[in-house]
């Protein structure tokens, strides 16, 4: 732990999926003290609170403007958005918070003099006549969802504030990122989470996306190591200030099921394609990340049948531990 930092970091949508994992990695690093995290709601699991925590609305400008100005605040994570399939549900909202709300971040920076902004993007600025396969940093991005539409535009301007005002912004466009301790919500990519829950708490399972059906995929511990690494980068190494491809695993969930039935064989899983079958088939199959790989040195750790047995065991421990 950097107990002699001098930075005070603030979290943006800290309650999410990601924004959990990676409060408790920054505490890590910087002191409980120095990461002070944010959300619309107070956290669900009061006991999670092991620093400090403000309700805020990243749409609230000047309430923004006020916490980082009285915590003195040094760089700031903004992961408060809407993903793609809620996106599509409410296109006004996820067009409002997913660029608004990067904006009101970003003319913060540039105001309160911010070291440094992470800010994440996503395989769905992507479309479909972008090449689907080892998709590259560089390439046709016309995406179809409100969701990547908004991240396209923010990724532009995240380079237009960087090229214009020098604000250190750095950003990746995640794949579906699998976790087990926090719920994903409202992504298309969710299923690759829900299916192992389902797997050991009913033995079966009915999957929103076709079996055969690519997707670019992440385990949450690969997902963290390389934003603290993408942020730990010297800023000279950065060169794309839009948003860095990163890749990991590509499986379909076909490819996940025969995974989990190495573990619990009778698994048994239903295919019923709804409305996301549609984002998924417009997004790649699989990344080409070499330009990360060059710049930062960025290198995933977990293969498919590793993240499999790992987030098996976790689950089983954390059922186990209710039960006692
Ligand atoms: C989603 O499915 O919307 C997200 C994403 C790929 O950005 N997980």
């Amino acid at each position: 732990m950097m107990e002699t930092s001098t930075e005070k970091i603030l979290l943006i949508g800290a309650n999410g999926q990601l924004g959990t994992e990676l409060t408790e990695a920054l505490r890590n690093i910087y002191g409980n003290n120095r990461v002070v995290a944010t959300d619309v709601q107070a956290p669900p699991d009061a006991s999670s609170a092991d620093g400090p925590f403000q309700i805020l609305n990243v749409l609230d400008k000047a309430g923004l403007g006020a916490l980082i100005r009285s915590q003195k605040i040094t760089q700031i994570y903004h992961l408060a958005a809407l993903l793609s399939a809620t996106g599509e549900k409410k296109p006004m909202l996820a067009w409002e918070l997913n660029v608004n709300g990067l904006l009101n971040v970003l003319e913060a920076a540039r105001e309160c003099s911010i070291r440094k902004v992470f800010w994440p993007s996503t395989i769905a600025v992507f479309g479909t006549q972008t090449p689907r396969l080892h998709t590259p940093q560089h390439t046709v991005t016309d995406p179809v969802t409100v969701y990547g539409i908004s991240k396209l535009a923010g990724e532009r301007w995240c380079e237009y504030y960087f090229a214009k005002y020098r604000i250190d912004v750095r950003g990746l466009r995640y794949p579906g990122l699998i976790s087990y301790k926090n719920p994903p919500g409202g992504g298309t990519t969710d299923y690759a989470v829900e299916i192992y829950q389902q797997a050991l708490e009913k033995g079966s399972y009915q999957c929103y996306l076709a079996s055969d059906t690519y997707l670019p995929m992440m385990y949450m511990p690969d997902a963290i190591r390389g934003t603290l690494q993408l942020m730990e980068a010297e800023a000279s190494r950065i060169t794309v200030r839009s948003s860095y491809n990163i890749g990991a695993l590509s499986f379909s969930p076909q490819d996940v099921t025969k995974s989990i039935r190495e573990h619990i064989p009778d698994f048994a899983v239903s295919y019923q394609p709804d409305f996301r079958q549609q984002i998924a088939e417009s997004w790649p199959q699989s990344i080409d990340d070499s330009v990360a790989r060059r710049d930062w040195g960025w290198k995933p750790e977990y293969n498919l049948p590793q993240m499999t047995a790992d987030i098996l065991v976790n689950l089983r421990n954390i059922k186990e531990e209710r039960v006692v």
